[in-house]
C-alpha cells in the first residue's frame, strides 16, 4: 500500500482555511484520491474535548504552558488515532492546521520558546512531517475584518492586533525555513485567484505538473 500524502492548510484569522478545505478536498477527489478532512486543534473526540478547552472564552485563565501542552497533547491523540492510520492506508489526509499553527501561536503570538516547541515536536510526531503546507496570508487587518462579520470571537480571536501581527511574522518565518514544504498563497486577492494558485501547487503534488511548470507568473503566489 502506498502511504498517502498529508496536506495542511495554515495562516491567521479569518484568511480563508476554512472556505479552501472544502475546495481543495473537492479537487483531490475528482482525481480520485480518497481523502480524510480534519482539523486541529481537535480531529477524535477527546482532541475537540481539548479544543473545546482551548477556545471558550469562560473558562479560567489558561497559562501559556498549559495551552502549550493541550495543543500537543490533542495532537499526539489525533496522529494516533486518525493522521498515522489514514496516511499507512493509502488515504490523504487534509488537515486545518497543524504544528506551524504552534510555532505560530504559542512561539510567535506567546513567546514561547522554539527550542521546547521543537522538543514537543519532536516527540510527539517522531519523523511525521506534512509532505505540503499550504500557507494562507494576507495582512492581520483584512482577517480581522474578514471574522469580524462572523461575530462572537473566541478566546484566540480576542486578543490585540500586535498578537496577530507576532504570528503572521511567525508563519512567514517558517516559510522561510521550510520553501520545499511550506508554499505560500496572497489570501487577500479574489477568492478565484487564490483557488486558482491552489491547485498549480497540488498539481505539482499529484504528479500533473513537474516542477519545472510552477504557477504562471501572473499568479504570483507560488514561491
Ligand atoms: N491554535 C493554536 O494556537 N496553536 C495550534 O497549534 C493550533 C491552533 C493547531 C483554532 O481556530 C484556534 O486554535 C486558532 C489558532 C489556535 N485561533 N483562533 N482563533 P480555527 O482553526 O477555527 O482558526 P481560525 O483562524 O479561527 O479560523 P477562521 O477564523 O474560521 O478563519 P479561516 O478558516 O481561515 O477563514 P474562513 O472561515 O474560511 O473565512 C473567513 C471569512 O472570509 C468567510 O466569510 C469567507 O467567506 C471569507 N473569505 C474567505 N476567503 C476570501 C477571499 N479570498 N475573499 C473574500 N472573502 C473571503
Amino acid at each position: 500500500m502506498i502511504r498517502g500524502k498529508f496536506i495542511t492548510l495554515e495562516g491567521g484569522e479569518g484568511v480563508g482555511k476554512t472556505t479552501n478545505m472544502a475546495f481543495i478536498k473537492d479537487y483531490l477527489q475528482q482525481h480520485d484520491i480518497s481523502v480524510v478532512v480534519t482539523r486541529e486543534p481537535g480531529g477524535t473526540e477527546l482532541a475537540e474535548k481539548i479544543r473545546k478547552l482551548l477556545l471558550d472564552n469562560d473558562s479560567e485563565t489558561i497559562s501559556e504552558q498549559a495551552e502549550l501542552l493541550l495543543m500537543f497533547a490533542a495532537r499526539a491523540q489525533h496522529i494516533k488515532h486518525v493522521i498515522e492510520p489514514a496516511l499507512a492506508h493509502g488515504k490523504w489526509v487534509l488537515c486545518d492546521r497543524f504544528t506551524d499553527a504552534t510555532y505560530a501561536y504559542q512561539g510567535g503570538g506567546r513567546n514561547m520558546k522554539i527550542s521546547t516547541i521543537q522538543w514537543l515536536e519532536n516527540l510527539v510526531q517522531g519523523t511525521l512531517r506534512p509532505d505540503l503546507t499550504l500557507l494562507l496570508d494576507a495582512p492581520v487587518d483584512i482577517g480581522i475584518e474578514r471574522v469580524r462579520k462572523r461575530g462572537a470571537f473566541d478566546r484566540f480571536e480576542s486578543e490585540k492586533v500586535s498578537f496577530f501581527e507576532n504570528i503572521r511574522r511567525a508563519y512567514l518565518l517558517q516559510a522561510e525555513l521550510y520553501p520545499e514544504r511550506i508554499k505560500l498563497i496572497k489570501a487577500n486577492q479574489p477568492l478565484p485567484d487564490v483557488q486558482r494558485a491552489i491547485t498549480d501547487v497540488i498539481r505539482v503534488l499529484l504528479g500533473l505538473c513537474s516542477l519545472n511548470c510552477p504557477a504562471s507568473p501572473r499568479h504570483g503566489s507560488v514561491k
